[in-house]
């Protein structure tokens, strides 16, 4: 199941899609449905493309890590959206679009999911999806963003990550978690509305339209966790996030924020 029916995927938009899409490709193969719409020129503010791919090359995940898609084992989408204005709020923008990936998916039946902070879509305790997001510009008034989504819909067995894993359990995939796996092009369609939905509403609300929703779906909420920052291990309970999108963490003594590191700015180390 390696080609994406492209007419498929278009008639399986949402009329309000529609009206604000600006351009969809589909592709079989390419290096990263990320890397090709940061090329692309910028949507007017409130608009929106797509890029989809079966499988890519070069998937990236944060921190150059790889997303690894053989053919045929999932779907790869990027959607670039241009905020008509700079914001200060873009690092809690992964966690509001994982909220809306989840209602895509919720749409198509597929329940069972949570979010694990900042960027991971997870199903039973193991990774079914990431979430990049990265600034494609930000010069002038408005400034673009482009989030992609990787999601597992059939992985092969032997799928190996290497040394670079950050994810201690495991990969998931939809067929171990749904009876009936929808079309991939429905999970397309569905994804494509729900995530542009997502955009414009961060746009307009901001965190706040999602922290309630999030909060409802924290797979780290209430247990032990340690993050390694640049000089400091900190180790504490996981209870939820901030209005900002930061990371709480209870250590006993006090609750400390560590801020979103979701966001990657092209061609720019990570200031995460
Ligand atoms: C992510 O990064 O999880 C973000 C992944 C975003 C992929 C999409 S696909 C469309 C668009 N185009 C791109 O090039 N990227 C986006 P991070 O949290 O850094 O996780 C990366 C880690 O996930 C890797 O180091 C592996 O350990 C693990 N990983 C890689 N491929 C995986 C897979 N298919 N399933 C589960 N885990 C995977």
């Amino acid at each position: 199941m390696s080609k994406l029916n492209a007419g498929l995927v278009q008639t399986s938009l949402a009329e309000a899609s529609i009206a604000r899409l600006d351009q969809l490709e589909v592709f079989g193969s390419i290096a990263s449905t990320n890397t090709h719409l940061l090329t692309q020129p910028a949507p007017a503010a409130g608009r929106f493309r797509v890029a989809i791919a079966d499988h890519q090359t070069s998937g990236r995940g944060r921190h150059n890590r790889r997303w690894l898609s053989p053919p045929g084992s999932g779907l790869c989408l990027s959607l670039a959206y241009t905020f008509a204005a700079q914001r200060e709020d873009l690092p809690a923008l992964t966690l509001a679009l994982g909220v809306g990936i989840l209602g895509g998916l919720q749409s198509l039946d597929v329940g069972g999911i949570s979010l694990k902070w900042p960027n991971d879509i997870v199903a039973l305790d193991g990774k079914l999806g990431g979430v990049l997001t990265e600034v494609q510009s930000g010069i002038g008034a408005g400034v673009t963003v482009v989030t992609g989504i990787g999601l597992n819909i059939d992985l092969p067995d032997d799928l190996d990550f290497g040394l670079e894993s950050d994810w201690a359990l495991r990969s998931v995939d939809l067929k171990s978690i749904a009876a009936d796996v929808p079309e991939r092009e429905l999970i397309a369609g569905a994804l494509i509305g729900s995530m542009h939905v997502a955009m414009a509403t961060f746009d307009a609300q901001g965190f706040d339209a999602f922290i309630e929703s999030w909060q409802r779906h924290d797979w780290l909420r209430g247990k032990e966790i340690t993050v390694d920052l640049l000089e400091q291990r900190i180790t504490g309970i996981a209870a939820g996030v901030d209005a900002d999108g930061a990371l709480i963490i209870d250590t006993g003594e006090e609750r400390t924020r560590v801020i979103s590191g979701s966001i990657v700015v092209a061609n720019l180390v990570d200031k995460a």
